[in-house]
């Protein structure tokens, strides 16, 4: 199978939500050598996405993506393990991470937290659902240089403007920089609530941060 192929094979998968064939596929791409990060954003995440344009067209139901998404998680695990390990010595900065408050979209963050590991930051991932002070309280406690957060719908994107207002509010806005990303999230969003950065993709988060910490 060559690189093309896999990658049409590994979004079918997620597609037709079979975790059995998406994790026998991963491990078959990995025995030929090939680069796991790929596989995560071109062929996995255009299956995710796929669906969810078939989501929002009502072709699907929850059910489908709730299985889709466990099939996703479960590939993107096999092949973190083969991704670079975290590059030892000095760190590039401390990242501190989560999906805000009301919002259980985990994926797309996790693969930001991959990423920026693989990429030689040090991140400290409040998994999902997380609420604004933890943002904060983590911030403080490991002296983050870099809070990002993640939301994926319009009625949870509103939690990264209170983010930016509790900061303010500790004393702290002037010593982060915040980043603000997920499916909902657009530049002029990151403008309007004041947010230093804004990517739209996981290799665009490690770009603009390696631009400012390397
Ligand atoms: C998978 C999925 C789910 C899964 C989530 C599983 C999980 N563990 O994450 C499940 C099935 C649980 C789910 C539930 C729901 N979902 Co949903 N879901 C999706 C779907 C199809 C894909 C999201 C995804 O994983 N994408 C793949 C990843 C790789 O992409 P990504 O998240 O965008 O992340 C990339 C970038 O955005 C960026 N990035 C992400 N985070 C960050 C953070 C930072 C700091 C930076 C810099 C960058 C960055 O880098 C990532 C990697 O490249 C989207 C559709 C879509 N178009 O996004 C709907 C979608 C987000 N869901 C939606 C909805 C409505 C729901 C539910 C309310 C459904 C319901 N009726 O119950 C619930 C929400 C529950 C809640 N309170 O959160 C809507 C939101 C609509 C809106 N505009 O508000 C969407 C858009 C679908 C739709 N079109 O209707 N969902």
């Amino acid at each position: 199978m060559n690189r093309e192929e896999f990658m049409e094979k590994a979004a079918q998968y997620i597609i037709d939500a079979d975790e059995e064939g998406v994790v026998e596929l991963a491990k078959k791409y990995l025995k030929e050598g090939l680069n796991p990060v790929d596989m995560v954003a071109n062929g996995l995440s255009e299956g995710i996405k796929k669906l969810g344009d078939l989501f929002e067209r009502g072709e699907i139901f929850l059910p489908h993506l709730i299985i889709a998404s466990e099939a996703m998680t479960a590939a993107v695990k096999i092949l973190e393990q083969a991704m670079p390990s975290d590059q030892v010595g000095k760190k590039l900065a401390k990242v501190v991470l989560g999906t805000i408050e009301g919002d259980v979209h985990d994926i797309g963050k996790g693969i930001v937290a991959t990423m920026l590991r693989v990429y030689g930051f040090e991140v400290f991932d409040l998994g999902r659902d997380v609420p604004i002070d933890n943002f904060v309280q983590k911030a403080k406690e490991v002296d983050a240089d870099v809070i990002g957060s993640s939301a994926l719908m319009t009625t949870t994107q509103v939690g990264q403007k209170k983010l930016e207002a509790a900061l303010e509010e500790e004393g702290l806005r002037d010593k982060v920089k915040t980043m603000v990303g997920g499916a909902a999230i657009t530049e002029y969003w990151a403008s309007k609530i004041g947010a230093d950065l804004y990517a739209e993709s996981a290799s665009d988060t490690v770009m603009k941060l390696k631009e400012i910490f390397s």
